[in-house]
């Protein structure tokens, strides 16, 4: 009987697994090579920041992307990305 359930948990888990591997595509990646520059981030942020009439705090988003470059190779990638909601959206103590 439970083997039902457990060949649907695992065909779960396995399309989870793939979805998951399937490469989205992300707004601030501008030249799609799939990880996220200094540069690209900081320009994505600057549109979201003079899009909701905000002022662009380079250094602070300098510092965002410092945070989330976890390997400290200068780039974003998927795993570091993932992090992205996160409580940032609602910050405004730290600029
Ligand atoms: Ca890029
Ligand atoms: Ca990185």
């Amino acid at each position: 009987m439970n083997r039902i359930l457990v060949s649907v948990l695992m065909a779960a888990v396995m399309v989870a697994g793939g979805a998951f591997a399937e490469q989205k595509k992300t707004p601030m990646d501008s030249n799609s090579d799939g990880k996220v520059s200094k540069e690209e981030f900081c320009s994505a942020r600057e549109k979201m920041m003079k899009n909701a009439g905000r002022e662009f705090n380079r250094t602070a988003v300098e510092k965002q992307f410092a945070a989330k470059d976890k390997n400290k190779d200068g780039f974003l990638t998927g795993e570091e990305l993932k992090g992205k909601k996160q409580t940032q959206e609602k910050s405004g103590d730290e600029d």
